[in-house]
């Protein structure tokens, strides 16, 4: 193939430390790949396993790896992500995978959901702070803390937000099917898009979807199934899709494919990914995605530094496309 490739390794700070599972985490890790075709052109992608979501035999393949060159055995689900990035912003119609050549460029700009995390009686307060910024899509992490406490919350959160503003409710599947029924009064009361992952078991996940009639989303049950299992998930509103965890954008249009022909819609989703894996999954979304449709991309506040300058702009509550024109950027790695 006629292109050249260097891997350039990352290690960014966050604001603040960020349990995820049982891993604590300070920094964030991976590595730019550079990819340049003979007739010059450049596209960038970014690897970013990440401990606490991604597997353990992800995260040993690659711990044994020097990160100087791409091979066989580390091909795993975020090593494919970066370099289906990298392929897909060389912009090389040659080279760029077929499902992803498809896409026609979009230059619209994509909304975001505000990711509201913290304490209950501190949720008030960046929800208003995120609606006067211009966020219409509040996701809000539900099932960790004492139950009646946090129904009273998302009652005070309800009347504290316009009308036109929507929830998802990730509980991360911390709900057991009695306690969910639970919040079944403040749901309908509220513009619920979707409950995200509310139990261990997906089918009693959709159960739960079908016979109260809330709309329920997949995320981490989608990584131990393959988009040809969604068939039988037929009900589920919608599926979020982390390309890092699921294995890079090709897997994803497979999966945005399966999830219509259910009858659901996909979600383009992050897991604090650099400027250039952020700005990426924008782009892959304003192509792949209903233009309404929000995209889980805030985790890029919790980078206090970035790879590239300046950085990512997000504007009203949304991701502009300006910020997928790879030129108006510096690199913080050497390019040579
Ligand atoms: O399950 O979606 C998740 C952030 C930290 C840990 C788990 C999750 C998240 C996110 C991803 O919310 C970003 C998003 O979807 O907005
Ligand atoms: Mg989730």
């Amino acid at each position: 193939m006629n292109v050249s490739i260097s891997m350039h390794p990352y290690e960014l700070p966050l604001i603040c430390p960020l349990q995820l599972g049982r891993e604590t985490l300070e920094t964030r890790s991976g590595w730019i790949i550079v990819l340049k075709s003979v007739q010059g052109q450049v596209g960038w992608g970014d690897i970013a396993p990440l401990p606490g979501m991604s597997t353990a035999d992800e995260l040993q393949r690659i711990a044994a790896w020097d990160g100087e060159r791409v091979d066989h055995s580390i091909i795993t689900p975020s090593v494919r992500c970066g370099l289906d990035m990298a392929f897909y912003n060389l912009g090389d119609p040659e080279l760029v995978p077929a499902p992803l050549n498809d896409l026609a460029a979009s230059e619209q700009a994509v909304p975001v959901n505000a990711l509201l995390i913290g304490e209950l009686d501190d949720m008030v307060k960046q929800a208003r702070a995120a609606v006067r910024e211009g966020y219409r899509t509040l996701k809000i992490k539900v099932g960790r803390q004492d139950q009646a406490s946090e129904i009273d919350m998302l009652h005070e959160l309800n009347r504290q937000v316009p009308d036109e503003v929507v929830f998802r409710l990730d509980a991360n599947r911390a709900w057991t099917p009695d306690h969910a029924d639970r919040y079944l009064d403040v749901l309908a009361e509220m513009s619920v898009e979707y409950v995200e992952e509310p139990f261990a078991e997906p089918r009693a996940s959709l159960s739960w979807a079908m016979r109260t009639g809330v709309p329920v989303a997949l995320d981490e049950s989608l990584r131990t199934m393959g988009p040809a299992d969604l068939h039988a998930y037929a009900g589920i509103r919608a599926v979020v899709l982390k390309p890092t965890l699921l294995g890079g954008l090709v897997q994803c249009a497979e999966w945005a494919k399966a999830a219509r022909d259910i009858g659901a819609y996909p979600v383009i989703s992050a897991m604090m990914e650099s400027g250039v894996g952020t700005a990426t999954l924008g782009r892959f979304a304003a192509a792949l995605c209903d233009p309404e449709t929000a995209v889980g991309l805030d985790t890029y506040r919790w980078l206090a530094e970035d790879v590239i300058e300046p950085r990512l702009s997000f504007r009203d509550g949304m991701l502009p496309a300006e910020n997928w024109a790879w030129d108006r950027y510096t690199p913080v790695w050497d390019p040579s």
